[in-house]
């Protein structure tokens, strides 16, 4: 097997989607409190009070903040079931879970770092101290394990009164509060901490406003998303420099949700469909974020939309600057892009388009395509030629508990078996492939549908969706075979 010495295998989780203890010492609430439970039919729904003191809720779209009706507020609200609350409790099981984690030969751990835990609000002078502790302790914990953190600074979690207050990313303040937030990062946490990760999926607020269904004709949340993202860069930026300023050793990466689009036919007005859709969907800001600048089309994609995102001389120069270290992205799926009326259509969480005939689908609609992995790898590896790391990539899917306890989840080994050699190839065709991070590698809560039943973990949790379970940690048998994986660096991947 041509994996590297010294690659780094691991899991991956997010803040947001596992701690729990959302509202204990000090933490301010994010987006996700105040977000519903949903399923791959059912939107899950953000919740307010209005104007007249009624509640309301109304279908959350992605991850970004969303207007509220006029007058109204956000509000955690009696009779809703709020799964990100408890998450799995991380917060108080993380010494019993990073011991998991270290029985598995984990190299690396990917978690991420609640804002609003630090800064409840967002736009204090002052950290929460109680915050800062809790993450040092797991720090702490992972390196005595000889585990390496890597570390997402922004996960889908905005601290909620800035979106409320302030509008979200949509306001050009949020990049000095973030940038206060990073640097108390960067600072604290200098020599537990070496590998960062800036915006996770920074690419989605636009890729998938294209994918769904947004009017092709209705320019405003398309102008909303070029000035948001823009925020967003120079954010990201300003934390490379500041993070590269703090400790030299730092490596700091982009994240991007990797989906592999495919023309759907021969037709040439479909290749050049697709290549527009890698254009918005993946290039936009991987070109900013490794280049430092623009994309020659970008120019094309705000004009389409009478966009003219508002940015100063000194951005630019921000952006030229904050090139980051390396390129990670998720990757879950494939997608079809077509001109053509297709009438078989993928319908799931985050997933469209046309069926691809070749590919089978996930209960949640998700196309499993291991090739479409060494496709990405090959091509992103051709345009950056940075190390690159897949920070995210698994199979959602429902497990069961057998009588004695044991969890049988042969669909994941084989899963995980073939995206393993997919990437295996790609590293003999000469990608530097630094890492991987398997997404959920204890089982937490759903960001597209807020279930836990759709289970990806290595480590089955009693959580379920009712909101009841004991939160016991109990080992799949892919927690065995990963383990075998990762000790014998990628060569021994048999049942
Ligand atoms: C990515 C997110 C993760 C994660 C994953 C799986 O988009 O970065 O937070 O949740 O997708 O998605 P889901 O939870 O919807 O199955």
């Amino acid at each position: 097997m041509a994996f590297p010495k010294g690659f780094f295998w691991g899991g991956a989780t997010a803040a947001n989607q596992f701690e729990g203890a959302w509202n204990v010492d000090g933490r301010g609430m994010a987006m996700t409190d105040v977000t519903t439970g949903g399923s791959v039919k059912e939107p899950r729904m953000v919740t307010y009070i209005d104007k007249d003191g009624n509640p309301g809720k109304m279908p959350s779209f992605g991850v970004n903040g969303q207007a509220l009706p006029e007058g109204a507020h956000y509000a955690v609200l009696d009779d809703c079931l709020y799964p990100n609350h408890d998450g799995i409790d991380f917060y108080h099981h993380y010494k019993e879970d990073i011991a998991l984690f270290a029985e598995m030969g984990f190299k690396i751990f990917r978690m991420s770092i609640s804002w609003s835990r630090l800064y409840p609000n967002g736009d204090e002078e002052t950290p929460n101290q109680k915050g800062i502790e809790f993450y040092r302790n797991v720090f702490t914990c992972l390196r005595s394990y000889g585990i390496e953190p890597l570390v997402t600074l922004w996960h889908f979690d905005t601290p909620l009164y800035l979106e409320e207050h302030y509008g979200g990313w949509k306001n050009r303040k949020l990049i000095e509060f973030f940038t206060r937030y990073v640097t108390t990062c960067f600072n604290e946490y200098k020599g537990l901490v070496k590998y960062w990760l800036t915006f996770n999926e920074i690419n989605n607020t636009i890729m998938m406003l294209n994918i769904f269904g947004h009017s092709i004709e209705d320019d405003q949340p398309y102008k909303d998303a070029y000035q948001h993202l823009h925020h967003q860069f120079v954010a990201s930026a300003k934390a490379v420099q500041i993070g590269h300023a703090v400790d030299p050793e730092n490596k700091i990466g982009c994240m991007i949700c990797g989906i592999t689009f495919y023309p759907a036919t021969c037709d040439p007005k479909d290749i050049l469909a697709n290549r527009h859709q890698w254009e918005i969907g993946l290039y936009y800001c991987g070109d900013v974020q490794c280049k430092g600048e623009y994309g020659s089309y970008a120019q094309r994609l705000w004009k389409e939309h009478n966009a003219k995102p508002e940015m100063t001389a000194e951005d630019l120069e921000d952006l030229k600057n904050g090139t980051v270290d390396m390129y990670t992205f998720s990757y879950y799926m494939s997608q079809l892009v077509t001109t053509h009326k297709a009438t078989d259509m993928v319908s799931g969480n985050f997933s469209a388009g046309a069926r691809n005939e070749y590919l089978q689908y996930s209960d949640w609609g998700w196309a499993t395509d291991p090739d479409g992995l060494q496709y990405y790898l090959e091509v992103m590896n051709d345009r950056y030629h940075l190390p690159m790391m897949v920070v995210e990539n698994g199979l959602g899917a429902y497990d069961t508990v057998e009588e004695d306890g044991s969890i049988h989840d042969p669909f994941r080994i084989d899963y995980y078996r073939q995206h393993i050699q997919a990437m295996n190839r790609a590293i003999e065709n000469g990608v530097n492939l630094i890492g991987y991070t398997t997404w959920g590698c204890i089982d937490l809560v759903s960001a597209g549908t807020g279930e836990m039943r759709k289970r990806y973990g290595f480590i089955y949790v009693d959580k379920h969706d009712d909101g009841t379970g004991t939160m016991a940690r109990s080992r799949k048998d892919s927690f065995f075979w990963y383990k075998k994986v990762i000790a014998s660096n990628g060569e021994d991947l048999a049942d």
